[in-house]
């Protein structure tokens, strides 16, 4: 069996998907995700310009070796670009793999451990009251896990997550406007000083079933993230998110020593070195690296395999800019892993995304249902692609008042 061509598209409803098809000389093809957002055009270069060449010719069955071939292939090692580019081919290569088994991908990993896979909402708010009315818009639509973010009183502009104006929103932060990107004003003092009280209003409000995930996004340093740990304690949250950046692997120890609120870090990463040491010391909970930022499928399983060694949950992360192919690789991986802990899922069904990659896959009661089709169980419709290109966007930056560059 031989790889015969692989085609990159750029673009989606709303969206710049980087997808990425590979066609076999036996009338089967694969799908990968290598979106990445603010810098799609890149990774889609990477493919085109030295990945596909390299694939032609090559038995798309030996994915291991294919793997390798990139990543100790490309002398220069991991990065969030290359290990994207790789996390796509691979993707595609499982699709594959599984077609050919006619089995739907996760009875290669070993089979269902669950039915469904837990999955949380974004709820947002531009003050506490209108988080409340989204949440509530969220447990009535049956998610049993909402991730919380609110303005901040006095905060000079908007603090991360939240929407503007009122309604659901999917939190979608990418402007649309143009590559340079907007600024926002960070004020540490004012968020460690009202976040813990409106997350306790929250937790009287909905009760104590409800799991409430709340994401700092990066922006505290270890010290700050182990006082804002221990003053949420109280709230019992599902988890707490990118409390600091983590560049710092033993920098986490601080806060560990100092709160049991669970940990969740990673979304950010793209290759076992950059948690290994969060893992092996137990310093977080959960897991968030995305398959398509990790070097797909077969990395993200290596680093899933030494999570659950040390206690460590999966928490896929699941923005809006990942396309429905890399959360139907997440879900296939959600159903099988022993150490599954929730999928953050961002409602992708708009008829427009539904037309360019049909699945079956569903959300039902908060839980996402894996279809049974052989291999990731989704397709790619070239013609609806043909309507879509490329359109730059850009992330916002954050800066703290006296002009200093921050984390976003
Ligand atoms: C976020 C992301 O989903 C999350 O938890 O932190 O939305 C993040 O801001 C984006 O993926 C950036 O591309
Ligand atoms: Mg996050």
């Amino acid at each position: 069996m031989k790889i015969t061509s692989a085609k990159v598209f750029v673009g989606g409803p709303g969206k710049n998907y980087v997808t990425l098809k590979i066609e076999t000389d036996q009338g089967i093809h694969g799908l990968g995700d290598a979106t990445i957002n603010g810098r799609e055009t890149l990774t889609a270069a990477y493919l085109q310009d030295y990945t596909v060449p390299n694939l032609i010719g090559k038995d798309p069955r030996n994915s291991e070796d294919i793997w390798q071939f990139f990543y100790r292939g490309a002398y220069f090692r991991r990065g969030p670009l290359a290990m994207t580019v790789f996390a796509a081919v691979d993707m595609a290569l499982w699709d594959i793999k599984a077609k050919i088994a006619g089995l739907p991908l996760y009875q290669l990993f070993g089979g269902k451990s669950r039915e469904g896979a837990l999955v949380y909402a974004h709820a947002t708010g531009s003050d506490l009251e209108d988080l409340m009315d989204s949440i509530s818009y969220y447990v009535e639509q049956g998610y049993k896990a909402v991730r919380v973010q609110c303005g901040v009183p006095g905060m000079p502009s908007a603090s991360y997550g939240v929407s503007e104006g009122k309604g659901q929103n999917r939190n979608y932060i990418t402007d649309f406007s143009g590559i340079i990107p907007k600024e926002e004003i960070w004020d540490t003092d004012l968020y460690m000083r009202y976040m813990p009280g409106a997350l306790a209003e929250i937790r009287d409000r909905f009760g104590p079933d409800l799991k409430i995930l709340h994401d700092v996004h990066h922006r505290l340093l270890p010290r700050e993230a182990a006082e804002f740990a221990k003053a949420v304690e109280p709230v019992r949250l599902y988890w707490l998110e990118d409390p600091t950046p983590a560049d710092d692997q033993d920098a986490l120890r601080l806060l560990r020593q100092h709160s049991t609120v669970p940990i969740a870090i990673g979304e950010v990463f793209n290759s076992i070195w950059d948690c290994n040491k969060l893992i092996e010391n137990e310093l977080i909970d959960f897991i968030r690296v995305a398959v398509s930022h990790v070097g797909g499928i077969t990395h993200a399983r290596r680093i899933v395999d030494l999570a659950a060694m040390h206690h460590v949950r999966t928490g896929f992360h699941g923005a809006p800019s990942h396309s429905p192919i890399c959360m139907a690789a997440q879900a296939h991986l959600n159903v099988w892993a022993p150490n599954f802990g929730i999928q953050e899922y961002l409602v992708l069904g708009t008829p427009e995304c539904d037309a360019l990659f049909p699945s079956e896959h569903y959300l039902k009661d908060g839980l996402f249902h894996v279809s049974d089709a052989p291999g990731l169980g989704i397709d790619f419709d070239e013609k609806e692609a043909a309507r879509y290109s490329y359109k730059p966007g850009s992330l916002p930056v954050a800066r703290l008042e006296d002009g200093t560059l921050w984390n976003y």
